[in-house]
């Protein structure tokens, strides 16, 4: 929550509803006309397996967690397409926004939401079955269209992991920021502080980053344990990089 007591949230418009075209009427939906609220973020993201697997760390055990994945780097709903394949990340800013824009975007489970909720967003969504080998039924996924961030601390999760500091202008920023004075290199999965052949610079001295990100690298990089793994702190600065 920021100083004129407003919080933000993330929205992901995913790739069944890119498909749909539904893109206007969601965003049409969440306008601030509708909610009071403001974007204070928004990129079209080519969701990597990285940023998908921390996005939806906590389901990694689930049954339907590959399924998941593929859904959101949206290769069922962009098989022959891959140039189409991306998700439209958004941050939504304003007083309440977590819950506001939970309640337009309605439960989790589309027939849900058909049943209980007539009109939110995710009632136009669909369920496909999940099958084993031998064909029996083992789960389902569910193509509800858009997430939106569910509390807070989800929310503070998310969008720095989809978003950095530059990404939303200085006058909208939520969470603590801090300069970087070191470079932090990254290579399958290890940080460097200086470079190594193959390896990618995430940050460099004078870069504005999320605090909390600042620390878990420090951490990290000593081989402490810190609060995120360094994908959930990469994954940001991997988007749209073209390796
Ligand atoms: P939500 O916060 O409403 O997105 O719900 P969850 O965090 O519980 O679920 C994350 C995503 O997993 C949802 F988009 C739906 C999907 N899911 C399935 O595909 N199958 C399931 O059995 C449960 C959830």
């Amino acid at each position: 929550m920021n100083k004129e007591g407003s919080e933000q949230t993330l929205v992901l418009i995913k790739p069944d509803a890119l498909k749909n075209s539904l893109t206007g009427y969601v965003i049409s939906q969440l306008s601030e006309f509708h909610t009071g609220l403001h974007f204070s973020g928004a990129k079209i993201v080519q969701v990597n397996k990285m940023l998908a697997t921390e996005h939806y760390a906590e389901h990694k055990d689930k049954i339907f967690f590959p399924s998941l994945l593929d859904y959101i780097m949206g290769f069922d709903h962009y098989r022959d397409e891959p140039w189409k394949r991306r998700v439209i990340a958004l941050v939504y800013q304003g007083p309440d926004a977590i819950a506001k824009i939970r309640n337009i975007v309605g439960p989790t489970d589309p027939h849900i939401a058909r049943e209980n909720k007539p009109g939110s967003i995710r009632a136009l969504g669909t369920k496909v079955p999940l099958k084993d080998s031998a064909g029996k039924m083992v789960g389902e996924r569910m193509d509800n269209l858009i997430h939106a961030s569910a509390m807070a601390s989800d929310a503070e999760r998310e969008i720095k992991l989809w978003f950095k500091p530059s990404d939303i202008p200085p006058l909208m920023q939520v969470y603590p920021i801090k300069v970087s004075d070191e470079h932090y290199y990254f290579k399958n999965g290890i940080l460097f502080l200086t470079y190594e052949p193959g390896s990618v610079c995430l940050i460099a001295p004078g870069d504005c980053v999320w605090e909390s990100d600042l620390e878990a690298l420090r951490l990290l990089h000593k081989g402490l344990a810190s609060k995120c793994s360094v994908e959930s702190v990469a994954a940001k600065y991997l988007i749209n990089e073209n390796r």
